[in-house]
């Protein structure tokens, strides 16, 4: 009796063992990061990749949709109960609606699960039914994670590296002005430590703003309930001899060190350790439109966003991942519907320059990466318009400012990169071949086809970069 109620459960035992194992190599969620720096375009991206794995008709290029292979989409709870739901179907109905608009911006991390039911292919097709693959998909803004590099600075190499950074930025006159009163020896005064917070945050934005993107620390532009607190009530300070306990030096130092282990920290051990997969997204036409140091600065952003996915770089990083690591990482020029697709060769290889060098820099080597120009809600219809006794390729839609239709034509991007990126890297003050111009459209009225997402421009290859070998 005893004997056989033992066998039994270890037969039961074994039995889900095998199913459990089973479902963990079937049924294994990927988390899929997207991040970007502000008004990159994360929302759009994840609203209109949900979207068109939902109604697959444009989604050719990612293989197990154009054979056919997809039985299903559909959105499920997701499996962290305290991050925020991606507010999907508003965001969807914003862009798809009667009067179309973009959905607001975005403010902290959120997340949701997408199922995907597929039908192996190859050799398992006629073996083995349909499995069910869960996406969590993770929007959190690229500031944060430029953050990892504050971890390996002290209080006084930070301090030393803004200060020269910004020491030639019009942007940070103010800041500076406000510093150079400020003695840091002196006792620790709260109103001046407000002041200078205020007036080097004030930097930031004026700085974000101009295109720069090395606009460190990552929560001072987007504080949610931080705002106003200790942690985030600190700015760059030069080392004079050795400052006195209390003074208004070691006052910022202690809070520097406390936005390292109570913001920085945490972000990357409840959400970027866990990342299987990642797209950065990048406005590289609003970089190349600020100018070359804006371009410049992107590099740097690009460099420092590859280096917290090269495992062994940081060691608080190392000793939280513990082996795992990112498989792939793709970096999208996106909104690449504000040019003419004779254009899109030129854009997809200064992002790959990009690329390539941040690779070379940050000495990478771990996961797979790729770059391409793409949009996610694609805005305009294309256009030869006649110009100085030539044809220009431009871009028609409506222009987000007026209301009204207007055809765009935002300069022609150099064949070779270099052309953009030597200057760049020299420090010129700007181009030389003309300028080039950005614009806003607003999402174009829409009626969606049965079985088809909004319209989009390689969204299709960007899935099946991501998630193609999975599915
Ligand atoms: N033409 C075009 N514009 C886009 C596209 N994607 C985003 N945009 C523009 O970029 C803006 C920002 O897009 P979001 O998706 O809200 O960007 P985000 O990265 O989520 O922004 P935050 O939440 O503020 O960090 C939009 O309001 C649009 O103006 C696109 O595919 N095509
Ligand atoms: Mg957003």
């Amino acid at each position: 009796m005893v004997i056989t109620s033992l066998a039994d459960g270890v037969m039961s035992g074994v039995e889900s063992v095998a199913s459990g194992l089973s479902t963990a190599l079937f049924d294994r969620p990927i988390r899929l990061g997207v991040t970007g720096l502000a008004r990159s375009g994360k929302t759009v991206f994840i609203t209109s990749l949900v979207a068109n794995l939902m109604d697959r008709g444009r989604m050719l290029q990612l293989s197990a949709a154009r054979e056919g292979r997809i039985e299903a989409a559909f959105l499920q709870p997701q499996p962290d109960d305290t991050v925020p739901r991606f507010d999907y179907e508003n965001h969807l109905a914003a862009l798809i609606g009667p009067s179309p608009h973009w959905p607001e911006s975005t403010r902290a991390v959120s997340e949701l699960r997408l199922s995907l039911k597929v039908r192996p292919s190859g050799l398992l097709a006629g073996l083995q039914g349909p499995r069910t693959l869960h996406l969590d998909i993770v929007d959190y803004p690229g500031e944060w994670l430029l953050d990892l590099a504050l971890l390996d600075k002290s209080y006084a190499e930070w301090s030393a590296d803004v200060l020269s950074r910004i020491a030639g930025r019009p942007q940070a006159q103010e800041f500076l002005t406000e510093k150079s009163k400020a003695a840091s020896a002196g006792s620790h005064d709260e109103p001046q430590a407000q002041a200078l917070a205020a007036a080097f945050t004030g930097y930031l934005s004026a700085a974000r703003a101009a295109g720069f993107y090395d606009c460190t620390p990552g929560r001072f532009l987007l504080p949610g309930d931080l705002q106003g607190s200790p942690v985030l009530t600190f700015a760059p300070l030069p080392l004079e001899a050795s400052p006195p306990r209390g003074s208004l030096w070691r006052e910022m130092e202690r809070r520097y060190e406390a936005y390292k282990s109570k913001v920085v920290k945490p972000f990357f051990r409840d959400h970027f350790a866990r990342i299987d997969r990642q797209v950065v997204l990048v406005d590289a036409l609003s970089a190349i439109h600020s100018g070359p140091q804006a371009v410049e600065d992107l590099r740097h952003a690009m460099t420092d966003i590859l280096s917290a996915f090269k495992p062994g770089r940081n060691h608080f990083l190392t000793r939280l991942l513990g082996g795992k690591r990112v498989e792939k990482i793709l970096f999208a020029a996106t909104k690449a519907d504000h040019l003419h697709h004779a254009q899109h060769p030129q854009m997809t290889a200064i992002i790959e320059a990009l690329t390539r060098e941040a690779q070379d820099r940050a000495r990478f080597a771990g996961a797979d990466t790729a770059a391409l120009a793409m949009a996610s809600l694609r805005t305009t219809t294309e256009e030869m318009r006649p110009h100085n006794g030539s044809e220009l390729p431009c871009v028609r839609g409506t222009l987000l400012e007026t209301g009204k239709q207007a055809a765009f034509y935002p300069g022609a991007l150099p064949q070779d990169p270099a052309q953009l990126l030597t200057p760049a890297r020299q420090g010129a003050e700007r181009w030389l071949e003309g300028d080039y111009q950005a614009m806003a459209f607003a999402p174009a009225p829409l009626t969606l086809k049965h079985g088809s997402g909004p319209p989009h421009i390689r969204l299709d290859r960007a899935a099946e970069f991501l998630i193609g070998d999975a599915l």
